[in-house]
């Protein structure tokens, strides 16, 4: 018998390699020095500061997956959750940045792109020089990511994009563009440039959730993009999604490092603060919130390593990522919400933090796939019935 650790019930940290432990305390430690000393007023003012991208790229943290030749970490994807969960322990908002530039931008010109592509951009993206953002979304299809109406032509020497893409993590700052449209009826992947004529990337304004991360669109009118731009090795929606695998990984821990943020701040909370003479944590209800905060982020790291570990072994299917990219995300939006709750008026101050984490998880909970549309999705790999379309 050992003493139970309320920070690590289920000792995560001796499941790890030494390497492991080792990315993980470097992303803690610049989130913590750098990240968190900023992050109020980034959020109050709907700042992103670009050098955060170098600077992560300065610690080996972007597209860390992808192998040293193109000037990446060559990490596995265990190590990669264990840095998306330190950035969203500061704020979802840097996760995010750093997921798309990784798992969005950089991944699809590795796995779909050609040799001479990953040359020309993932060193530089790895950098943190050039910012890349992922264009799916658009105003009229969103979970039917499918029905898309982006359209490429070909044309002498290249193709012709028009469309435009809503809610693009990235976009405004972004010089490097995956943009996904249809080529002849078929979903095709073309890097665009900052810069290609008839391209513009409009800020969307009066977010109230990921404020600290800049989100856009992609207006295509007419984007001439040579033919060497095109992903020669997607076809299909099975190319975005091979990307949003990787980046719901990641997102189901990043998840769960804001939702232990606000574990431990509810916890701290009640331990410090007395009503009736009493701290509010000597009360029942405290206690059995914090136990079921304790079980939620337990199980739900627990469930992300285990996915972490057969990405690894590459025995992994889509369906166990959206089980736990829905049920963290989930998790850690009610464990936002309660532990706001349990701050009672503090916890609507965003100096206290908790509600800045509850506001960024809606977000979070939606993008990459909303909580219905992975249940969805696990709803039919059980019944063998797609219930989202005929
Ligand atoms: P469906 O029939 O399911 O599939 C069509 C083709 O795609 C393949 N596929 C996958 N391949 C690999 N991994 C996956 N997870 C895949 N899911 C589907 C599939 O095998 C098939 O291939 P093929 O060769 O037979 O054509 O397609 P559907 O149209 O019925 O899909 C429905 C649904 C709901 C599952 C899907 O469209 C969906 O997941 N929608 C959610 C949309 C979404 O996640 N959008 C994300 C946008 S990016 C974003 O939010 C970034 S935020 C980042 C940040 O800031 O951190
Ligand atoms: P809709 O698909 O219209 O869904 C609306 C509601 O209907 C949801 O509750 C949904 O669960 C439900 N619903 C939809 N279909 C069904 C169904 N068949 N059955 C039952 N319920 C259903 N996209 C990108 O491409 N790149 C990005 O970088 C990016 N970044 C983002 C950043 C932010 C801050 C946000 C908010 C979004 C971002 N997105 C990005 C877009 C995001 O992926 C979409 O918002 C998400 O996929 C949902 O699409 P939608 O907003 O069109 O909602």
């Amino acid at each position: 018998i050992v003493p139970f650790n309320w920070e690590d019930p289920f000792d995560l940290d001796g499941q790890l390699t030494e390497e492991e432990r080792m990315i993980r305390d470097t992303a803690r430690g610049y989130a913590q020095d750098r990240l968190m000393p900023g992050i109020l007023e980034a959020n109050r003012h709907e700042k992103f500061d670009r050098e955060i991208i170098r600077e992560l790229g300065e610690l080996g943290l972007l597209g860390m997956t992808i192998p040293e030749k193109y000037g990446c970490a060559g990490t596995n994807y265990v190590a990669y959750g264990l840095v998306a969960r330190e950035i969203e322990r500061v704020d979802s908002g840097y996760r995010s940045a750093m997921s798309v530039q990784s798992s969005l931008a950089m991944f699809p010109i590795y796995a779909y792109g050609s040799e001479e592509q990953r040359m020309k951009y993932l060193p530089k993206m790895a950098a943190g020089e050039l910012v890349g953002c992922f264009g799916l979304t658009e105003p009229d299809h969103g979970s039917d990511a499918g029905g898309m109406a982006s359209r490429a032509v070909a044309v002498d020497g290249g193709y012709k994009l028009t469309g435009n893409k809503m809610w693009i993590t990235n976009s405004p700052i972004a010089d490097v563009m995956v943009v996904w449209a249809k080529l002849d009826g078929r979903i095709k992947g073309f890097i665009l440039e900052r810069g290609m004529e008839g391209l513009s990337t409009p800020k969307i304004e009066g977010k109230f959730s990921l404020r600290a991360s800049v989100t856009g669109e992609i207006v295509m009118d007419n984007v001439f993009v040579p033919e060497e731009n095109l992903l020669p090795n997607a076809d299909g929606l099975g190319g975005p999604f091979g990307c949003l695998n990787r980046a719901r990984f990641g997102i189901a821990w990043g998840a769960m490092g804001a939702a232990e943020y606000c574990f431990a701040a509810a916890r701290q909370y009640q331990l410090d603060r007395k009503q009736f003479g009493r701290p509010l944590a000597a009360n029942q209800i405290p206690q059995l919130k914090l136990a079921q905060m304790e079980t939620d982020i337990a199980l739900g790291l627990q469930a992300a390593l285990r996915v972490g570990r057969l990405i690894d072994e590459d025995r992994f299917s889509p369906e166990m990522i959206s089980l736990i990219k829905r049920n963290n995300c989930g998790k850690a939006l009610e464990i936002a919400r309660i532990s706001r709750d349990m701050h009672g008026g503090n916890g609507v101050s965003d100096e206290f933090h908790v509600i800045r984490h509850a506001m960024n998880l809606e977000a979070v909970n939606t993008y990459e796939g909303t909580h219905d549309v992975h249940a969805l999705i696990l709803g039919r790999a059980i019944t063998g019935i797609p219930a989202f379309s005929n």
